[in-house]
């Protein structure tokens, strides 16, 4: 059969998501093509790739890496632009089909908007996007009839058990989490926890930002908010299950109490590849599950005592408005400062639940307040992080 190419740009290409994205790319080279990298800061790992895959377009976001990045491609005839105004404009390229958003954090937020507005499949990596501004980002995709595909394993694995089921309503999502480094750990532990251990995550091989977020546990909490704009439930709809070996990715029961999961060893290119090729499945070299070889699937209730950031994240999507969009702020702001050893493990929490006590809340935000508020909040939680204990 022949296929059209699907043309991709990769936000975040030189982060653990886009590397990985490359991967499944070269995999299928018949079926996908980088033809847009976009890389933050890393510009000889951006180099390295554009030899590799020869994309139309180049993008690295900091300005002084620019003149680097451009010298170094000079043989080659590959359009290179600097800087985040170009970001939002490559995007929207008319050869582009899908753009997968693996950037970090906030920043995120307004490529994903300009793909969205120019009617490009989201293969959507980065959660703060749909954390910060959940309620804007679904509406405009539902105007454009843009799909947002996840890319985060969780809701990759929810996305395949609702194939098929049409308008039949979910009555719950078991949201799967490995329950990170520290799941065992008191309180008095948790105290003393170095920034190498917090790096070294378990089960999954992912980029800094998202490995701290593992061990205390907001990305589950960022999932949830994630999952609720995703799949159009409320908060009591989705129930966090501590499930250490991660082979379930996430569950969903429907009304008659049945539950679909999906399971494989964890691998992050597999989801990753299905939206880039959905709805088709292509062949993935990775290791299946044996059934003989595991030990056991065991599951756990979280202990939001200890791991308070479940607690905080279930608070800000019930409140809405802009309260999600001041605790990833905070967040940001707490994981960068525990990141430079400058604060503990556990005043990560304390950082966000006073920077969200502080912070102003607006029922309603538009773009703009969304924008204001996370410049606002970053500030109120550098602020918090000198007094805090
Ligand atoms: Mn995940």
């Amino acid at each position: 059969m022949n296929y059209r190419k699907r043309k991709i740009a990769v936000l975040g290409s030189t982060g653990s998501i886009g590397t990985q994205t490359l991967d499944v790319i070269s995999q299928h080279p018949q079926r996908f093509e980088a033809y847009a990298l976009v890389a933050n800061n890393q510009v000889e790992k951006l180099i390295e790739q554009a030899r590799q895959f020869k994309p139309e377009i180049v993008v690295i976001a900091n300005s002084e890496k620019y003149e680097l990045l451009k010298d170094a491609l000079s043989d080659l005839p590959i359009k290179i632009y600097v800087g985040s105004d170009a970001i939002e404009q490559v995007v929207q390229d008319s050869e582009i089909d899908i753009v997968l958003t693996a950037m970090v954090g906030f920043s995120g937020l307004q490529p994903t908007i300009a793909a969205i507005n120019s009617g490009k499949t989201i293969a959507l990596a980065n959660k703060e996007t749909l954390v910060v501004a959940g309620d804007i980002i679904t509406k405009l995709a539902l105007e454009n009839k843009t799909p947002i595909l996840p890319v985060d394993s969780e809701h990759s694995a929810i996305f395949q058990c609702l194939n098929g089921e049409g308008y039949n309503q979910i009555s719950k999502i078991f949201l799967t989490a490995s329950g990170g480094p520290f799941r065992n750990f008191s309180i008095e532990q948790l105290k003393n926890v170095t920034r190498e251990q917090a790096l070294n995550h378990p089960n999954w091989d992912m980029g800094a930002k998202v490995t701290i977020d593992s061990s205390t546990m907001m990305n589950k909490g960022l999932e949830m908010i994630e999952a609720k704009w995703l799949f159009d439930v409320s908060p009591s709809q989705i129930e966090v299950v501590v499930h250490p070996q991660s082979i379930i990715h996430s569950m969903v029961q429907f009304n008659d109490c049945s539950i679909m999961a999906q399971l494989s060893n964890p691998d992050m290119r597999m989801p990753i590849q299905y939206a880039l090729s959905y709805p088709e499945r292509l062949s993935l070299n990775t290791e299946p599950v044996d059934f003989f070889k595991l030990t056991e699937l065991s599951f756990e209730k979280p202990n939001t005592e200890i791991f308070k950031n479940l607690q905080l994240c279930y608070n800000a999507i019930k409140e809405g408005g802009n309260m999600p969009c001041i605790l990833n702020a905070a967040n940001e702001i707490a994981v960068e400062l525990f990141l430079q050893n400058k604060i503990g493990f556990l005043q990560m929490s304390s950082i966000v639940e006073q920077t969200m006590l502080k912070s102003v809340f607006i029922p309603a935000p538009t773009l703009d307040d969304y924008k204001q508020t996370d410049t606002e909040s970053r500030i109120i939680a550098h602020e918090v992080s000198k007094s805090i204990n």
